[in-house]
């Protein structure tokens, strides 16, 4: 039994990519005029890209036209970009808290479980620590963000994943050695930076994340399974 649990949050607590960030996204560009639309499928190959602002720059560099005179000039792109990541954050926040989100299946189950046990929680997410907190307390419940000893999210290191900064950052206040700890996650960019961080990794796949290269996470699973509702084990012996 690990002695610490340290979950993911955006595709692992809740499904909030399709419905909640991009649909912010896209509602910040029209707020600013933009004619931008990041579709279903072209967000899923931009969710290679973790991180809100590091995700608005590479598509300014890979789709924009690098003269563009409605653009700003290059020196004042990442002011401009933090300004509208702000407003997609204020947005999201909004979407997560007036809609119904739900947990992804188990997770509370594991949660509370893991609680009664006394097993330690964490949080590692690139997403903004407003952003991950709408999440707690809306999937999970209003007091959730308590039940985790450290909520480490967005700029509070300086590189976002797949780099493993996040994941010593957990480490180092949890105070635990890797082999102490569990992370649970659900794409290829966050199982990286877990496994350079000498962590082990159970997976939980979704629907933009299924075909991703899992090869280095001990178990990866449909999703982390109900009594009624058993999960699908796709890799890895349960009983291990
Ligand atoms: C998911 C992400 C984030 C969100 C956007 O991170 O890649 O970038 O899509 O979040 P994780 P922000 O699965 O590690 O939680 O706009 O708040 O950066
Ligand atoms: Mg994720």
């Amino acid at each position: 039994v690990p002695q610490a649990l340290i979950f993911d949050v955006d595709g692992t607590l809740a499904e909030t990519e399709r419905d909640g960030h991009r649909v912010a996204f896209n509602q910040t560009f029209a707020a600013a005029g933009l004619s931008w639309h990041w579709s279903e499928t072209l967000y899923g190959q931009l969710l290679e890209i973790p991180g809100g602002k590091e995700r608005i720059a590479h598509y300014l560099d890979q789709y924009c036209p690098p003269q563009d005179p409605r653009l700003p000039p290059q020196a004042d792109r990442p002011a401009w970009i933090a300004a509208l990541h702000q407003d997609k954050t204020q947005r999201y926040g909004q979407i997560i808290r007036q809609g119904c989100l739900k947990p992804r299946p188990g997770v509370l189950r594991l949660i509370q479980e893991a609680r009664s046990a006394g097993v330690r929680l964490a949080i590692a997410t690139t997403s903004a620590l407003p952003n991950a907190l709408a999440v707690l307390e809306t999937a999970l419940a209003p007091d959730a963000p308590h039940w985790f000893e450290v909520i480490a999210a967005g700029d509070i290191v300086a590189a976002k994943k797949p780099d493993p900064a996040i994941y010593h950052y957990v480490l180092q206040q949890l105070q635990l050695s890797p082999q102490a700890c569990l992370v649970i996650e659900d794409s290829a960019q966050g199982l990286q930076a877990a496994t350079a961080a000498g962590l082990t990794t159970l997976i939980t796949t979704n629907a933009y994340t299924q075909h991703q290269d899992f090869s280095a996470a001990q178990w990866v699973l449909s999703d982390l399974g109900e009594p009624q509702r058993p999960c699908t084990v796709i890799r890895g012996s349960l009983g291990d």
